[in-house]
């Protein structure tokens, strides 16, 4: 078997810590500093979590989840040289459409940060008469345009591929309702355009084993490896005292990411620290980005803890495709290619 690789850029200054000894067969560990985003930190915005960063110009640039004190979801931009030390904006993100006339989503929130190409992409959730995905591109994160909604409501969790698949862009995504959402599988949509977009394929259902039983939803976009694309996703159990969010990984197919190759049956990260149980939604671990360096196979994880700080995890290519792999148990539906 060739030697497995991350088939994406070098990032020399990824956060980083070694994994601690004695932490027994859990492939992510948590950095000792989180959370790296604590309350209040901006004027006006009472909590940041469920954000999305990546590297820019040797420094770190990220769209984040700031939800303002009179309890509205919005997105603001921050900087970073270490990528845990965070500078935000005061104000919003400043959207525009394509006339360069301001155009504000009612509310945006779970941002993710995707660069494909020369074009760096934010996808969200937004009020499109009811949950439903926005898009914005920016090329210099100064101006911001807004693209055309690519899904109908219901939706959440829209997660873009870092590149072209078989010529399209490609895009995760989990049809939903316009509440909290008490069901909802993974779907794969492609675009040769960013406007239209069709072969929706399932890729993964909800799982079997109960930490994820209710409903899954993407997470970081994916990373390209040679193994195939490596999808941290959220999986949720519903109990009697509320929802659970834990961090599960699975790795896609390389040119057809609606097959699922492996997925592991266990969850890799679920709240147990005082600032994932504890919070405006207690228990709820939301990973939404990575920053990851082939040099190494260091990959960084940022994820929303409790809808109120942003916490910071660790792990290496080598050892989480092999957890995953060795934990892996599939479905006939995983395996397919999602069409009916
Ligand atoms: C989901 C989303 C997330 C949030 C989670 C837990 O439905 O709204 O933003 O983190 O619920 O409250």
């Amino acid at each position: 078997m060739s030697e497995l690789k991350m088939l994406s850029p070098e990032v020399k200054n990824v956060p980083w810590q070694e994994k601690p000894e004695g932490i027994v067969g859990a492939p992510i560990w948590r950095y000792t500093e989180n959370p790296i985003i604590g309350r209040n930190p901006v004027k006006g915005v009472a909590r940041i979590f469920n954000s999305a960063v990546m590297p820019y110009e040797d420094e770190f640039i990220g769209v984040f989840r700031g939800e303002q004190t009179n309890g509205i979801p919005y997105i603001y931009m921050g900087r970073s040289k270490d990528g845990i030390k965070w500078d935000f904006d005061e104000n919003k993100i400043p959207f525009i459409d394509e006339d360069g006339n301001p155009f504000m989503p009612i509310y945006a929130y779970d941002p993710r940060l995707v660069k494909v190409e020369d074009t760096y992409y934010i996808i969200w959730c937004q009020d499109f008469y009811g949950a439903a995905i926005g898009m914005a591109k920016t090329t210099d994160f100064k101006t911001f345009v807004r693209v055309e909604n690519p899904f109908l409501p219901f939706n959440r969790n829209a997660v873009l591929f870092p590149r072209k698949i078989n010529g399209n862009f490609m895009m995760l995504s989990r049809p939903s309702d316009s509440g909290h959402t008490p069901f909802g599988d993974i779907f794969l949509s492609e675009s040769p355009d960013l406007v239209y977009w069709g072969k929706h394929r399932h890729v993964m259902g909800k799982g079997k084993q109960w930490w994820e039983s209710l409903k899954i939803g993407g997470g970081a976009a994916p990373i390209e490896t040679t193994e195939g694309w490596l999808l941290f996703y959220h999986g949720v159990s519903g109990t009697c005292n509320g929802y659970v969010y834990s961090i599960g990984g699975a790795i896609l197919d390389i040119d057809n990411p609606s097959i699922v190759k492996y997925r592991c049956e266990t969850f890799l990260l679920t709240p147990e620290e005082w600032f994932e149980e504890r919070g405006f939604v207690p228990n709820v671990t939301f990973p939404c980005a990575t920053v990851h360096d082939s040099a190494t196979g260091k990959i960084a994880i940022y994820y929303g803890a409790a809808d109120s700080y942003v916490g910071l995890a660790f792990t290496k290519l080598e050892e989480i495709v092999d957890y995953i792999k060795e934990h892996s148990v599939l479905t006939e539906e995983d395996k397919e290619i999602g069409k009916r």
